[in-house]
């Protein structure tokens, strides 16, 4: 095999490996009544390591965060809902980054 094509077998690895872990998780908050409740849970999660992206819904009372791991665990994200002053009713992975469930 040629360095150059070498180098991109090892760069499609890292892509695929740093992936892997990556999840979707869906939670359903209770006690979530305006803009501002939005607000403080998403710098209650945008403050998180592992998080690469958070989308609060006042509508559908739900957050929705892409995670880059494993972590945070469905514990810790209970516990930051808790902290941020709401109640989470319901914390589901949607996805594990491979398109699975
Ligand atoms: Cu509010």
């Amino acid at each position: 095999m040629k360095p150059k094509s070498m180098l991109a077998m090892i760069l499609f690895f890292m892509v695929i490996t740093s992936t892997a872990n990556a999840r979707t998780v869906e939670i359903d908050v209770y006690g979530m009544t305006c803009a501002f409740c939005v607000d403080s849970l998403e710098r209650n999660f945008g403050q998180m390591r592992h998080i690469s992206k958070v989308e609060v819904s006042l509508k559908n009372k739900k957050i929705r965060l892409e995670t880059d791991s494993a972590l945070p665990t469905i514990e810790t994200i209970k516990q930051t809902v808790l902290e941020a002053g709401f109640t989470p009713i319901n914390v589901e992975v949607i996805s594990d980054g491979d398109g699975k469930k």
